[in-house]
């Protein structure tokens, strides 16, 4: 057996993500087999796939040559360049491994593509970039969250040393001039910065901020608008039933270790509030550790899947990875004609098969009453995505009480099985959760009611 280039598998010791091999901790190594196979997909780089055709449409919005795009990073990083590069507390939340997946105690699969920032800030070949790539992390399973997701991470930055006489924000406000303009009302009720809940940062002039700040939203708001013409214009086509309502969108202020001010954007979506991107002013020691420091500027990082459901008006995020030619038919020949572009067309809905199942926890401590130790409900979302992959559609918490005289805590989880290909027989869903409730006990230690 030799494998290729871009294979991954687990063996002894080691562990092949993508064609490099690394050595496992077995103390932090928890990346389970349909992630680690998943690896391997690169659906940002596959022509004609509704991610990739996504990430084309969002790149004709921030052209060359001033951005230079990056789409073939490797998933593995080490934690430095993951977390301890963009400023985040040794304590965050964000690098437990209840939350993220682990090779070793220095090296994990990138949780988001701002894992790559500094080291294309110090490359310094242009003034701005895109990095697309396939992102990992333990979370909920609904019909918007995957463990494997897209994202492209974007920046814009202005040299003080290449400004005449630094005048950074008279650039900056020269270059917002030549930026395309929109007529959408955008929602945005908050000051450019505000003291203690969005602050400027010392090394930059109030005029500054604000320039870049203006760039930054201007050159988003723009990309959404051309995302929701496109998709507007799909449906008019493809959708006798379609509502044409107005595109509604607003800023919110956002924290983020590594840009200040920062925010999110978000676009009304059947119904709802949907948060499709973070972004924010530069930290300048960013700047600093990748030796550029007369640099400043904006960066953002954007959800691909989220925006390519928008798009093409995909009801739920697993049909990315289905091999189904029902699917995949659907969008041929788009990548090479962005006019073609087409609504997804669902196949029939199939039933769904719920399952409910309830637990109590294995109390690590029977002393103080109810210390649960480590119970973590991304391990419940692991185990039931290992038992039965991609037929999963939803799983949430349904009840929860703490017993009155033992102190130990039950919990009651409602499992979705649905496959988006076929009809599940009533058989294989009780196979499934059957499996479910074994693996609950024997990784979780858990009690059966
Ligand atoms: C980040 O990941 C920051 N790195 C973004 C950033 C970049 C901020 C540069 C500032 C400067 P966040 O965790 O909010 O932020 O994710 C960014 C976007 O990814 C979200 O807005 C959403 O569109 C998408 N996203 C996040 N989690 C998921 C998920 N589980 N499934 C699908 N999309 C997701
Ligand atoms: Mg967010």
């Amino acid at each position: 057996f030799r494998p290729s280039s871009q294979s991954s598998q687990e063996s002894g010791g080691t562990v092949l993500v993508r064609g490099v091999t690394y050595k496992k901790d077995p103390a932090w190594f928890n990346v389970p087999s349909n992630v680690l196979d998943a690896t391997s997909r690169r659906l940002h780089l596959q022509k004609d796939h509704p991610v990739h055709i996504t990430r084309q449409i969002i790149e004709a919005n921030f052209p060359q040559p001033t951005y230079k795009y990056h789409n073939d990073y490797h998933p593995v990083v080490s934690t430095h360049q993951n977390f301890d590069s963009l400023g985040f507390p040794p304590n965050h939340p964000g690098r437990a491994l209840t939350d993220t997946y682990y090779i070793n105690d220095k090296t994990l699969l990138r949780t988001h593509t701002s894992a790559h920032q500094a080291d294309v800030f110090r490359a310094n070949e242009s003034d701005g970039y895109l990095i697309s790539a396939d992102v990992y992390r333990r979370d909920a399973i609904d019909r918007s969250h995957y463990p494997v997701f897209h994202q492209m991470e974007g920046a814009r930055s202005w040299d003080r040393n290449r400004v005449p006489g630094g005048a950074v924000a008279a650039a900056v406000r020269a270059d917002l001039e030549k930026l395309p303009k929109h007529n959408v009302q955008v929602e945005d009720p908050n000051p450019p910065f505000h003291e203690e809940r969005n602050p400027l940062q010392d090394c930059h002039s109030a005029a500054e901020a604000q320039a870049i700040g203006e760039h930054l939203k201007r050159s988003l708001e723009c990309m959404v608008v051309d995302i929701f013409s496109r998709a507007r214009t799909a449906a008019l086509k493809g959708d006798p039933n379609f509502v044409d309502e107005p595109l509604r969108m607003r800023w919110v202020e956002a924290y983020f270790p590594f840009t200040s001010p920062s925010w999110e954007l978000e676009v009304y979506y059947a119904g709802d509030w949907l948060e499709v991107l973070g972004c924010g002013v530069v930290r300048q020691s960013l700047y600093d550790n990748a030796g550029v420091p007369s640099q400043l500027g904006w960066a953002f990082g954007i959800g691909i899947d989220r925006i390519a459901m928008l798009l093409f008006n995909i009801p739920d995020i697993r049909l990315f990875w289905s091999q189904d030619h029902r699917f995949l038919s659907q969008f041929e020949g788009v990548s090479d004609r962005l006019d073609t572009l087409k609504r997804f067309a669902p196949f029939s809905k199939y039933p769904p098969c719920p399952k409910d199942v309830s637990f109590w926890l294995a109390s690590t401590s029977t002393a103080g009453g109810n210390t649960m130790g480590n119970f973590h409900e991304n391990d419940v979302m692991e185990i039931v995505r290992s038992v039965a992959g991609d037929v999963v559609e939803d799983v949430r918490l349904i009840d929860e009480f703490t017993h009155p005289k033992t102190g130990r805590r039950s919990m009651a989880y409602r499992i979705v099985y649905r496959s988006l290909e076929r009809t599940l027989t009533n058989e294989e869903a009780k196979t499934f959760h059957e499996g479910v409730r074994d693996a609950l006990v024997k990784k979780l230690g858990v009690e059966l009611r």
